[in-house]
């Protein structure tokens, strides 16, 4: 099959991507984007329109999964899906998850431009709350997708506000039974997730493409340590039983481990910290931490929650501080599959560009994908290296690049009806 080589429109791209970062809670450069809030809203509604306006068909999940699908030749046969998320943590950048909705859309429209014809449909999905941010939990939507989240978990889970997944996601107008969120086995032939790559490693070495060999291991916890809370002045220092005084013990206890327990791929952060009542002159009695603990091999990764919880349970028996533990995901690492990153890596040879095999140390919706269906992973660099923040960036011609090589990939998991031999790959 001669692969097409589409030409990619980065400059509308890079609009649809200025676009979206206005729809945002935060000022910018930063974003803010909180699942099933207004400003997530707002986003979901221009992708449905750009994807309306290339001709897909949309649909909607009961979690808000939204499914852009290019009929193919074989409509009867598992479409290849592409995609990533539009969600984005507080104050964080506009390129995380975005480059993977809107140049997997462009790379359709390349090669619905160039004349191609898919065999297979190609189905673009925006996942639901990839970000943890609200419900605690990562990847919900592709967790849910897979049936690693079932509807009694997702019924069960609550937003920092107390509020029931359940009731957010119907205001949100997301409505429809649960149980109808799962896909079955065999819905899709492949799956291709374009990223920023959300580490040094492409820029540093200026090559243009990573193809991911395998996404590591994340888990998280929320600890909630419960003490004695008093008057800041009256109560004397001997005795105290101060919540907070014990989390940061934890806090510095999380940070060891990783250094002393795991290996050279061990990171565990504490990135929330929320303090009751949170008065200068009040002492703490209730703390709630969320700790997140990956390493790229599942057995350093446990070796390193298992330091933390014996810690977890030292500082709250020297300090007579309750410390309720709750697990809030622990995911095995995702081996990316050979035939995508066989596609993914001839489309860099036909396209002339560099790549290399690497570990992604973020987690992605990919990561529940490779439960569903052979799944690759295309990295492109970021300066340097720096996401979560708002100084995420990636260069446009660094964005094209991935959407090309997304395009190329997507055509040749698809198979084609009728392409033709393009013209040159390049930028309009
Ligand atoms: O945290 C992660 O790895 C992803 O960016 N949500
Ligand atoms: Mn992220
Ligand atoms: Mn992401």
């Amino acid at each position: 099959m001669t692969l097409p080589r589409p030409e990619v429109d980065i400059g509308r791209v890079m609009a649809g991507l200025e676009a979206l970062a206005r729809a945002s809670d935060a000022e910018p450069p930063a974003v803010t984007r909180i699942v099933y809030t207004v400003a997530d809203l707002a986003g979901r509604d221009q992708i449905k329109g750009l994807c309306a306006d290339t001709g897909l068909a949309v649909r909607e999940d009961p979690i808000g999964n939204t499914f852009a699908r290019w009929d193919g030749s074989r409509p009867d046969l598992p479409a290849v899906g592409t995609g990533s998320h539009i969600d984005a943590i507080p104050h964080s950048g506009r390129f995380d998850g975005t480059v993977g909705v809107l140049g997997a859309l462009e790379a359709i429209r390349a090669l619905k431009r160039d004349g191609f014809r898919p065999e297979r449909s190609i189905e673009l999905i925006l996942f639901t709350a990839e970000e943890p941010t609200r419900f605690g939990i990562g990847c919900l939507g592709s967790r849910a997708l897979c049936g690693a989240l079932t509807p009694e978990a997702m019924t069960a889970l609550r937003d920092n506000d107390g509020r029931s997944l359940d009731e957010v996601r119907r205001d949100a107008g997301f409505t429809g039974d649960l149980a109808d969120v799962r896909l079955r086995e065999g819905s899709y032939a492949a799956f291709v997730e374009l990223h920023i790559e959300q580490g040094p490693i492409l820029e540093r070495e200026g090559i243009p493409i990573g193809i991911v060999t395998a996404i590591a291991a994340p888990a998280a916890i929320r600890v909630t340590w419960e003490g004695e809370g008093g008057h800041a002045g009256a109560v004397l220092m001997p005795g105290r039983r101060d919540a907070l005084c014990a989390a940061a013990e934890a806090v510095l206890a999380v940070e060891a481990a990783a250094l002393s327990h795991g290996g050279a791929d061990s990171v565990a952060t504490t990135g929330v910290c929320r303090v009751h009542p949170g008065a200068i002159n009040s002492i703490p009695d209730r703390v709630s931490l969320e700790i997140d603990i990956r390493d790229t091999g599942l057995g350093t990764r446990d070796r390193v929650v298992a330091a933390v919880r014996r810690a977890i349970d030292e500082i709250a028996g020297r300090r007579g501080v309750r410390a309720r533990v709750e697990p809030l995901n622990a995911d095995p690492p995702a081996a990316m599959a050979a035939t995508v990153r066989e596609a993914i890596r001839s489309a860099c040879d036909a396209l002339g560009l560099a790549s290399r095999p690497m570990i992604s140390r973020a987690y992605h919706d990919a990561l529940f994908m490779a439960r569903l269906a052979p799944t690759g992973m295309i990295f492109i660099p970021c300066r340097g290296g720096i996401s979560h923040r708002p100084e995420e960036s990636s260069e446009p011609g660094e964005i094209a690049r991935g959407i090309a090589v997304l395009a190329m990939a997507l055509a040749r998991l698809a198979g084609a009806e009728g392409a033709r031999p393009g013209q040159s790959i390049g930028c309009r």
